[in-house]
């Protein structure tokens, strides 16, 4: 069986999750399109990367990643660092010839997602951004009941993306609050997210306006080191330092075609965890969607008898998307790994039959293009046509 061989930039969060697929996704997915080596991991320095090396199971640890681009061996560099370094990488990769899964927001604003997208265009090599939600089954079990007509033309699409790990303003000022790192903050942090499922569903986006907040304007200073996502607070004497992203964002959507729709997105919302929602309305039918519920899809028909309409559950299973290869027994549990571990599947296909991929650096690209445009409607409260950012 073909091996393709990783190369995975980063060793935090992201790297434990990409990890698990490439082990675990030949478990699920048999046969598989190839076999993913887990070759080498690079971090910011020696120390780091072979920590990670041995923690998450791979051969060989590089403290720069430019030394694992030239690594002749690598087939695959998989970016998961934090936003700021993700075109560099994504360039210098795709000049080597590498396949690039990089993880979300593409880049910190459009104009740099561009050059990302010439870079892989120009090279030829297959890319994914890693929007991995849109792999949850039931996500996939809304795309394909759509694609069918079974909610008819689609007149609104309401999402949210709520957290709170934010909340405490003695959270530190960790990469995530920084805009020449992140670029944005709950904007490309997490309502990118939703922007993809909404792309997905519904299609691209016309126009947006924006109300764009930031919450807490100063954070106590995080120097360097993994985002612990709130769950380290910082004692009275560190000094603060200026948030310069956005806390929350809240906008309405104009879709090409006649839907229309909204967004609201915080990682300040007390009591909500990984609020992912979305509500859809058709002119025959409707469809519901709760992350922190995700095993369950809502569905109601228009020509559901009379005396029994109403929203009703289906929960994913070996039916549904993904189901050859996930549990044998719907509800058993749809976990983030699973998301991951979908995403992997995917991109090892499209590797192996020279297919492109679904979200590609040009849907990155597109996505980074509505965050600017967000951004720009929340300083001039105006409409802003995606078609005016470039
Ligand atoms: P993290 O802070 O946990 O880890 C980042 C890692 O990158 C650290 O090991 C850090 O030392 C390393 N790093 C930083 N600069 C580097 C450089 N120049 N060269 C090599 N390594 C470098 O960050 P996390 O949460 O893993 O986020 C990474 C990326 O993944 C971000 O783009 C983030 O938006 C995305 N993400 C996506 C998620 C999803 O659901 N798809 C979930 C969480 C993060
Ligand atoms: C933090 O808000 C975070 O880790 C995001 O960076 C991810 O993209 C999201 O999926 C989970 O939350």
């Amino acid at each position: 069986m073909r091996k393709l061989n990783v190369g995975l930039i980063g060793g935090g969060f992201m790297s434990k999750a990409h990890s698990l697929a490439y082990a675990t996704m030949p478990m699920f997915f048999w046969p598989a399109p190839a076999i993913p080596v887990r070759k080498a991991v690079a971090d910011v320095n020696l120390e780091l990367a072979t920590d990670a090396r041995d923690r998450f199971g791979f051969e060989k640890a590089y403290g720069d990643w430019r030394e694992l681009i030239n690594d002749p061996e690598i087939d695959i560099v998989d970016i998961v660092t934090p936003n700021h370094i993700h075109a560099e990488i994504a360039i210098a990769a795709a000049q080597a010839g590498k396949h690039i899964l990089c993880e979300k927001p593409l880049a910190r604003t459009a104009a740099e997602a561009r050059t990302m997208l010439e870079a892989v265009e120009q090279a030829g090599v297959t890319n994914m951004v890693a929007f991995n939600y849109r792999r949850t089954p039931a996500i996939a079990l809304a795309k394909k009941f759509i694609e069918e007509g079974r909610i008819g033309k689609i007149l609104n699409f309401r999402g949210t993306y709520l957290q709170d790990w934010s909340a405490d303003p003695n959270s530190p000022l960790s990469w995530r609050f920084q805009k020449s790192i992140a670029g944005s903050g709950a904007l490309g942090d997490i309502a990118a997210h939703v922007i993809d499922i909404a792309r997905y569903l519904v299609g691209d986006f016309e126009s947006v306006n924006a109300l764009v907040k930031t919450w807490i304007p100063e954070r106590p200073v995080q120097t360097g080191g993994l985002d612990q996502l709130g769950t380290v607070k910082s004692s009275s004497d560190v000094p603060k330092k200026p948030v310069d992203v956005d806390d929350e964002v809240s906008f309405l959507i104009k879709f090409q075609g006649e839907a229309i729709g909204s967004i609201e997105s915080t990682r300040n919302a007390h009591g909500r965890n990984n609020f992912i929602t979305f509500e859809i309305h058709g002119e025959t039918g409707s469809i519901f969607f709760n992350y922190e519920r995700r095993d369950e899809l809502q569905v109601c028909f228009a020509d559901d008898p009379v005396d029994a309409k109403g929203f009703r559950t289906i929960y994913t299973g070996p039916a549904h998307p993904y189901g050859e290869g996930l549990w044998p027994i719907p509800a058993l549990g749809i976990g983030y790994s699973e998301t991951k571990i979908v995403e992997c599947y995917d991109f090892v296909r499209a590797i192996v039959d020279s297919v492109p991929c679904s979200p590609n650096f040009r849907d990155g690209y597109e996505i980074a293009r509505i965050c600017d445009a967000v951004l720009e409607s929340g300083k001039t409260q105006n409409w802003v046509n995606i078609s005016s950012i470039d």
